[in-house]
């Protein structure tokens, strides 16, 4: 790392002005005068402390190299409440009661939100020595092992690390832009382990044993560590290539094949392509651009439990037994996605066969269909499965937008525009997927996501169980591929239950 920055290549920033001759001391303007911290030295080190109480400095917070009576917060690592206390009676401070003694995730916490944050009962120092094995617990990075598949981590939905999972995404979109996979897919995987942690980034030392973290994602946490923000990752998303991709990209229908071809024509906004002469729109990318705003911005949980709900009554009104699930996102419990995505099957193998194309003639005679593009299976069982992580599936699916009628007035979580305000409705993409019975189970794995989760879940199915798994089947490699009976138990089969 100083190699790099000593090698003229980054930057080398000003350091504050240094006060008193002390090479450790700078002045930093305290911004909350009412918290004065104390950082507990046992457990955490003299190093670490040494950084930590830096960093508080830097972020405006006063803190107290020694206990002096103008301390409010104790703050201990790895140390229980009765270890603080039975220190600080050592010191013959008996009225500890004045002191708030909170655990380091609360520190941490106030250093990544740049204020002191209230108290929770998750902030209490543990009772008991050992690393919590509850994943709810914040913890600090010593306590946790990260698994290098994220089908063996857990993800909460709340990101605690937003502010470098982020900057990672950027830089994996920008590499997609460049359909540079590689490194695209190394920056996604990098950031799904951030978003795997129980406690946020404060140091480096809390991402120094974590997997996937490539020396340059490192110089991007350590930027971020110290800026706030990551002078790589500003440039990227204030390039104007990056910039134009993002919205071409974000049109239903459009690719990248598309965008770079209009790129490359010289087109960089959306006016520049609605107001185009000379450009061919397929059937879906005029759809696209004739909703764009309402595609654009978010679909909320109420307006998922809508199209649910519509498109269960449909097709229970022709299959009473049928089987129709939501699945990606708001099946991982996400308040908002880009789409809704429904897994759709029938127990009777007649049923299913018709069941996609009567259920969009139902919508389309309720006058809902915006579009929809038909796509047909083409699952044949007799072809090997593939062996790239990340291909598609092969069952019939159908593309569509559906006019969703507005239950009450505040149904955007954005503020509407003018023409979006005048509707009763709001476009909503759907993805309706029929799969049969027998692959069912396979299809909801593959369909819940999140998009890193599956890569991996495939990666772990073949390198640690040597078996292969898409979203028809699981294959066993040992047995010329046969297909695995034990359908609705594969996570209890991959031991990831
Ligand atoms: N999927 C996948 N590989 C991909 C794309 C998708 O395995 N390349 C799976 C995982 C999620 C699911 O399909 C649905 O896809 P999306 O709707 O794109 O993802 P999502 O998680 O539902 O995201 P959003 O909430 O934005 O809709
Ligand atoms: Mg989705």
């Amino acid at each position: 790392m100083d190699l790099v920055r000593g090698s003229g290549l980054v930057p080398v920033k000003k350091k504050p002005k240094i006060l008193h001759g002390s090479s450790s001391f700078y002045r930093y303007d305290v911004k909350f005068k009412e918290v004065v911290l104390f950082l507990v030295e046992r457990k955490m080190g003299a190093s670490r402390r040494n950084f930590l109480m830096e960093l508080a400095r830097r972020r405006g917070f006063q803190i107290e190299s020694e206990l002096r009576d103008c301390v409010t917060h104790i703050v201990a690592e790895n140390n229980s409440r009765a270890e603080v206390v039975e220190w600080l009676k050592s010191k013959k401070l008996n009225d500890v009661i004045k002191y708030q003694i909170v655990d380091i995730s609360w520190f941490t916490e106030c250093m990544g939100a740049g204020c002191p944050i209230k108290i929770e009962s998750r902030h209490q120092l543990m009772v008991q020595e050992d690393c919590p094995a509850s994943f709810n617990t914040p913890v600090s990075s010593s306590c946790v092992r990260v698994s290098p598949y994220a089908c063996q981590r857990r993800t909460p939905l709340r990101d605690i690390n937003r502010i470098f999972t982020d900057a990672f995404d950027i830089m994996a979109e920008n590499y997609e832009f460049w359909e540079s996979k590689g490194p695209r897919v190394a920056y996604q995987r990098a950031s799904a382990v951030l978003k795997s942690l129980p406690f946020p980034i404060v140091t480096m030392k809390d991402v120094e044993d974590l997997p996937h973290l490539r020396e340059e994602m490192k110089y991007i946490i350590e930027e971020i560590i110290e800026d706030r923000k990551s002078s790589k990752v500003e440039e990227v998303r204030s390039s104007e290539r990056y910039k134009s991709f993002k919205i071409f990209t974000s049109i239903f229908g459009v690719g990248l094949k598309t965008t770079e071809k209009w790129y490359r024509m010289g087109y960089r906004t959306l006016e520049d392509i609605t107001s185009s002469n000379c450009l061919k729109f397929t059937s879906m990318q005029k759809h696209g651009l004739l909703y764009y705003e309402d595609i654009a911005s978010y679909v909320t949980k109420k307006e998922a439990d809508a199209v649910e709900r519509l498109i269960k009554t449909i097709i229970w009104g022709f299959v009473s037994d049928a089987i129709v699930t939501v699945t990606g996102g708001f099946r991982r419990g996400k308040n908002i996605g880009h789409d809704v995505d429904i897994l759709i099957t029938c127990p009777q193998k007649r049923d299913e066969i018709q069941i996609l194309h009567k259920t969009i003639n139902s919508l389309k005679k309720m006058n809902l269909v915006l579009f929809h593009d038909i796509v047909e299976s083409t699952f044949d069982d007799t072809k090997r499965p593939s062996r790239y992580v990340d291909s598609l599936d092969h069952f019939q699916k159908s593309f569509l937008i559906l006019q969703l009628q507005k239950e009450e007035e505040n149904t955007y979580i954005h503020k509407p525009n003018k023409s979006e305000a005048q509707r009763s409705w709001k476009a909503i993409r759907v993805d309706l997927v029929v799969t049969p019975y027998e692959q069912y189970a396979f299809a909801i794995l593959g369909w819940t996501g999140s998009q890193q989760f599956e890569r991996d879940l495939r990666r772990f199915a073949s390198h640690e169980k040597k078996m292969m798994l898409d979203n028809h089947a699981l294959y066993d490699k040992s047995k010329h591929l046969q297909c695995c009976e034990l359908q609705m138990i594969v996570y209890e089969f991959l031991g990831i239950g």
